[in-house]
């Protein structure tokens, strides 16, 4: 195109033409976009995000940034989507959110999860985890490595780790319903925790900008709801009612574009209780004050296979979300 990419926002993008987009944005906008590659895939692909900054403030310092991840899970295609139209949005529009530039950095990782993301392009359509292989190399007896190759090779599930379920904080404490220690179950939390590179490279990122970071969020769908922890336990953190009165301005603006609905409260609550996931990491270790996972369209309809002429209402509503607190949350 005459773009020099090949973005739209009418389909959906192969993690090509992804990668391509945040390189565009890069070469096109150098002062304020930074390419990072975070680390690599199972299978060697670079996992690759922008940080968008106009510099430091007036006295210097780095500002308060918003992070931002999608496409941790494979079929979740809205969540990527969704997250190229908001960098698209501060980079491309930036004059228009000059403002909110001023006062905030942007990190922004359209696709946690590249691996899966193309294979769900490619192999499955519904497929949910990360490409790695745990299975074989397990202690587990013959017999179970039998039976585990046959399950394989029957069903073909067993490749992978849920990479909700495998951060680092409370890892492997649920197993049952939402999360599992079995290779061949679509949400087995892994070995261990960060036994997969595509999160430990992200834990390692925001680890290692964690002073900066003052807000977490986190795309996935589907069934629009606003998630606050714990996804661990069905108690609630200390400053909870902060949380959640922060997250009502958010859903309050996302109704306003074209009247949806998006439900708030406690993931455990709202869907099923779960350890190992992103959310409770990001507060828990990295002590990342707001903390949310956001559900996007739609409630089941379409679920995973939401159509593309919703990408860009979906964007245009969740934008208005996010960039509502964000400004809230970094004082713009
Ligand atoms: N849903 C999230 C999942 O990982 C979630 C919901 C998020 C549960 C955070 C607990 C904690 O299962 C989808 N659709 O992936
Ligand atoms: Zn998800």
């Amino acid at each position: 195109s005459t773009h020099g990419h090949s973005m739209t926002w009418k389909r959906y993008h192969r993690y090509g033409e992804i990668v391509k987009y945040l390189e565009y944005l890069a070469l096109r906008y150098p002062k304020i976009v930074e390419l990072i590659t975070i680390g690599h895939s199972y299978e060697e692909q670079p996992i690759k995000m922008i940080k968008i900054s106009t510099g430091p403030n007036k006295k210097g310092k780095a500002k308060p940034a918003i992070w931002i991840d999608a496409g941790m899970h494979a079929r979740e295609w809205i969540g990527s989507a969704v997250a190229t139209y908001i960098a698209n949005q501060l980079v491309e529009k930036n004059t228009s959110y000059a403002k909110l530039l001023d006062n905030s950095d942007w990190m922004i990782l359209p696709v946690a999860n590249p691996d899966g993301y193309e294979f769900s392009h490619t192999g499955d359509r519904l497929w949910r985890k990360t490409r790695s292989n745990h299975a074989e190399n397990q202690e587990n007896s013959r017999f179970l490595q039998l039976v585990n190759h046959y399950t394989k090779w029957l069903w073909g599930k067993c490749e992978g780790v849920d990479p909700n379920r495998n951060f680092g904080y409370h890892w492997g404490e649920v197993d049952e319903g939402g999360a599992s220690l079995d290779p061949c179950h679509e949400t087995y939390a892994g070995p261990r925790p960060f036994s997969e590179p595509e999160t430990k490279a992200m834990a390692d990122y925001i680890l290692a900008n964690k002073q900066n970071i003052k807000m977490y969020l986190t795309l996935h769908s589907y069934s629009q709801m606003w998630l606050v922890p714990w996804g661990y336990t069905y108690s609630k953190p200390s400053d909870y009612s902060e949380l959640f009165n922060m997250a009502k301005k958010a859903v309050g603006a996302i109704s306003k574009v074209h009247g949806t609905d998006y439900e708030l409260g406690p993931s455990s609550d709202l869907l099923y209780p779960t350890s190992g996931a992103s959310d409770d990491w990001a507060k828990g270790v990295a002590g990342i004050k707001y903390v949310y996972t956001v559900e996007l369209r739609d409630r089941g309809t379409y679920g995973f296979l939401l159509p593309a002429s919703q990408i860009v209402p979906t964007a245009r509503e969740i934008w208005a979300g996010i960039r509502t607190i964000a400004r809230l949350v970094t004082g713009s």
